[in-house]
């Protein structure tokens, strides 16, 4: 398979001519597609094309924006398994994950397409007799939307379709581990009839496309997932070039369960959390704090349940957890486990590179447990995306939340627990910007705001209505109907 830049409604190879090629991570041997390298110039084209159909996409009503997304999130349905099996194969998630993955981006359509029949603005009241004062909301420009592997259809949708229906075109810059997916999404947007050159694709490396993308003085808005120390360079450098940046970055999420918790339920959510797309979402949760009554029974417990989950490839329905995304990711947690035992760390299960059978040629890492992890340790403070979690012991319920907000991230946060009393000072006290409630760390809906505090963002949120101020300016609006000079702070004062 070949895939293109869609660029101006055309699909189109680099200039240069130049490809990559995207292979499946459970057998490295099987090529999926070849996708082009580009590089300045394919962004200049991009920018053009977006800049150029910004013009009249601004003007094209509201409601009727969110018609073409609503058409999006019929063609999702339509071709849901075809892009969920392309999905697994290309990144490796379980195909019940990929449905999901997929169903995030419906969900998206459905929620932005009645936005379009919304966009609230406000009115206000002057001052002044005779004036009427309003804000609106008014579209940005182009926006450059920079979507990382582990979603790779539903953070794509939580981006172009807000961006879309407030009025902005897009130029999509997806990660090089699933064009494939990317580009199949794309070519939906082309069939729900947009006009050419709302949305663009140019595929490639962060460290060229990604880079002219945010020097670019045409684009004026950065949409970002990833890292939070790629984050960081692209909010400085999106400082320097005047762009509003969305920056949604790493997490080191943990599930606290007390002494008084359902154990069978926050072991469900610990394994889905703590497993769950093999550990590689921002949401996982990498830390499981318990309290020291009840952490023999539930370390037992969660062996027990970790022994007999089932490694293979994603498209393989009996698979429970598939393989890490590439070989970099593979070395990056092999590299957190050797770090992990020279901090003393103990590994109770995992901790290795599975090569067995049909494993062979894929990059396959155990579910780990880590005991004896205390607070300060890397493994504790580190985000590691892969399927790795620490337990922490503690004595009382004040222990556990200040171990929990103990870290530089904060995105995601689970309390199990039946005190009514607790779960509502774990709603005030916790650090995050998502507090779960006997519920695991994954699995936020697209309707409520996502996005976190301290080094997992700049302050903004995605998804929901909250996604609406990232992707319009509000415009005050003073009407005054009075026939005279009325001078605001003077006149009215008099
Ligand atoms: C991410 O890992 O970047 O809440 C997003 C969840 C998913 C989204 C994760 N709905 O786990």
């Amino acid at each position: 398979m070949t895939c293109l830049n869609y660029i101006n409604g055309e699909w189109i190879p680099a200039q240069s001519g130049a490809t990559l090629e995207s292979r499946n991570p459970a057998d490295w041997r099987e090529l999926i597609a070849t996708f082009p390298r580009s590089e300045a110039g394919d962004v200049d084209a991009a920018v053009a094309s977006a800049r150029q159909a910004y013009r009249t996409w601004r003007l094209v009503p509201a409601p009727a924006r969110g018609e073409f997304i609503h058409k999006v999130g019929e063609l999702l349905i339509q071709h849901k398994e075809t892009l969920a099996q392309l999905m697994s194969r290309e990144m490796g998630k379980p195909i019940a994950e990929a449905r999901g993955d997929v169903q995030e981006g419906i969900d998206c359509a459905f929620y932005y397409a009645g936005e379009g029949r919304r966009l609230f603005g406000q009115t206000t009241p002057s001052e002044m007799p005779n004036k009427f004062a309003m804000s609106v909301r008014t579209p940005l420009g182009v926006c450059a939307l920079i979507t990382p592997w582990n979603f790779p259809v539903a953070i794509p949708c939580w981006k172009m379709m807000p961006a879309l229906v407030c009025g902005n075109t897009v130029i999509l810059k997806p990660a090089k581990d699933t064009s494939t997916c990317a580009n199949f999404l794309v070519w939906l947007f082309q069939e729900a009839g947009l006009p050419p050159g709302v949305v663009n694709l140019v595929h490639g490396a962060g460290e060229t496309v990604g880079k002219a993308l945010l020097e670019h003085p045409g684009v004026d808005l950065v949409s970002f997932t990833g890292s939070s120390k790629t984050g960081a360079e692209i909010g400085a450098t999106c400082g320097r070039t005047h762009k509003r940046v969305c920056l949604e970055l790493g997490g080191k999420n943990a599930q606290v369960v007390m002494e008084d918790a359902d154990l069978e339920l926050a072991l469900e959510g610990a394994i889905w959390g703590a497993f769950g797309t093999s550990g590689q979402r921002c949401t996982a949760t990498s830390r499981l704090i318990l309290h020291r009554d009840i952490k023999d029974k539930f370390t037992a417990m969660l062996l027990e349940h970790t022994s007999k989950l089932r490694l293979g490839h994603g498209n393989d329905p009996n698979t429970d957890v598939g393989p890490l995304v590439n070989q970099g990711q593979l070395q990056r947690v092999s590299h957190y486990l050797e770090v992990a035992r020279s901090e003393g760390a103990k590994v109770l299960i995992g901790g290795e590179i599975l090569k067995d059978g049909e494993l062979h040629h894929g990059f396959f890492f155990a579910p780990t447990i880590l005991d004896k992890v205390t607070p300060d340790m890397r493994v504790a403070r580190e985000e590691i995306f892969g399927p790795v979690v620490a337990l922490i012991e503690v004595s009382e319920f004040e222990e556990a939340i200040a171990i929990l907000n103990d870290t530089s991230y904060g995105l995601s946060s689970s309390v199990y627990t039946r005190d009514v009393n607790r779960a509502f000072q774990a709603m005030r006290d916790i650090e995050a910007g998502i507090t779960y409630i006997n519920g695991p760390t994954i699995g936020a809906e697209v309707h409520l705001p996502f996005g976190g505090v301290k080094q997992t963002g700049n302050g903004h949120r995605e998804a929901g209505s909250a996604a609406l101020d990232v992707f319009t300016e509000w415009k005050t609006v003073y009407v005054d109907f009075s026939g005279k000079l009325q001078r605001a702070q003077i006149d009215n004062r008099e």
